[in-house]
């Protein structure tokens, strides 16, 4: 009955509750893994989800967190998440779209203006257009709430980043995915793509200058110790759809999906007010330890997107149906 009661890595977060002698496995042992510090919110909540789940289930289901990257890069979970050697994963929706073209659709630069906007969208149509792209793939299916990643800023270490003009060239780290990079190359950058669990040490050794990301990942990655600028750009948001592995999932109790799904919901709007609560000091916390802020006008970013043809190239890549969702929750985007 026990379905792999210990994971191959060591570093999982323990949440058993028996004591050593009266050890018993849970019924069902399933992998979570992330890209994040144990210290981002996305891991404190997926902890506590995973308490109360045990506490729930009468210790049946044991969910074992992997942080870090622990069980490889963002690219090799992708697929242990579909063969199911992991059974779940948060995953930026634009680097899912390597493999759901429509989930970048977030990502399209300067779309939203404000967290209302977001959430509105990504619990409302478009995420549902979104989720069902996701579930086409049948391999893999994403949990109802989509958890925070953030509004992403620009961090550099040569100069600071004020104009368009100052990404002319720039060696900017981004993740893999092809809207980062197409958006990248119509800033006139020169983007690489790097998956996050080499970005400390990319930027440290200058293989790389400048990244982008939100604040609490800048804080939580300690990325202000090999970057010393950033700019306040709010190009995008971006957020992590709670991946789960399909035949995995079919393959519990109807009872226990219940209370997982339950609780994992839960966590991903927990971590929402998290986030937001954490970003408010973070401007200041990182200016204590060193870096320079800047703001910039965002009108002359979008321009430069624009009058490259980013806007018109992703419409039609995107297509009609996904293009029109996302205005109906922005605004006009050409
Ligand atoms: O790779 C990144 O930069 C990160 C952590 O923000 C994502 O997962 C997209």
């Amino acid at each position: 009955l026990t379905r792999r009661s210990f994971a191959a890595g060591t570093g999982a977060l323990a949440v058993t509750g028996f004591s050593i002698g009266r050890a018993r496995a849970a019924e069902f042992t399933y992998k979570f893994a992330n890209n994040l510090a144990l210290t981002h919110p996305l891991n404190k909540r997926a902890q506590e989800a995973a308490s109360k789940i045990k506490e729930e289930t009468g210790g049946r289901f044991e969910l074992q967190i992997f942080p870090s990257s622990q069980l490889g890069s963002d690219t090799d979970t992708l697929g242990q998440i579909r063969s199911g050697a992991v059974d779940f994963f948060t995953l930026s929706g634009l680097i899912l779209s390597t493999l759901v073209p429509a989930a970048a659709i977030n990502g399209v630069g300067f779309a939203f203006k404000d967290y209302d906007t977001v959430w509105k969208a990504m619990d409302g149509k478009l995420g549902d257009y979104v989720r069902a792209e996701i579930a086409k793939s049948r391999s893999i299916f994403a949990m109802e709430k989509i958890w925070d990643n953030g509004f992403r800023q620009t961090t550099s270490s040569g100069k600071p980043i004020v104009t368009p003009a100052d990404l002319n060239n720039l060696k900017i780290r981004v993740p893999p995915a092809p809207l980062w990079t197409s958006m990248y190359k119509g800033f006139g950058a020169a983007p690489t793509t790097i998956n996050f669990n080499e970005v400390y040490s990319a930027l440290q050794s200058k293989i790389v200058d400048a990244q982008e990301n939100p604040l609490a990942i800048i804080e939580t990655a300690k990325l202000y110790e090999v970057q010393s600028f950033c700019s306040l750009t709010n190009h995008m948001w971006d957020g992590f759809w709670l991946l789960a592995n399909k035949a995995n999932w079919d393959a519990l109790p109807k009872d226990i999906q219940t209370i997982v799904a339950k609780h994992l919901n839960a966590a991903g709007i927990a971590e929402r007010a998290d986030v937001a609560a954490l970003t408010v000091n973070l401007q200041a916390e990182l200016s204590a330890k060193g870096m320079k802020f800047n703001t910039v006008d965002a009108a002359l970013f979008r321009d430069k997107l624009k009058s490259a043809g980013f806007y018109k190239e992703w419409e039609a890549k995107f297509g009609k149906e996904a293009w029109a969702t996302l205005e109906a929750a922005v605004g006009s985007l050409s």
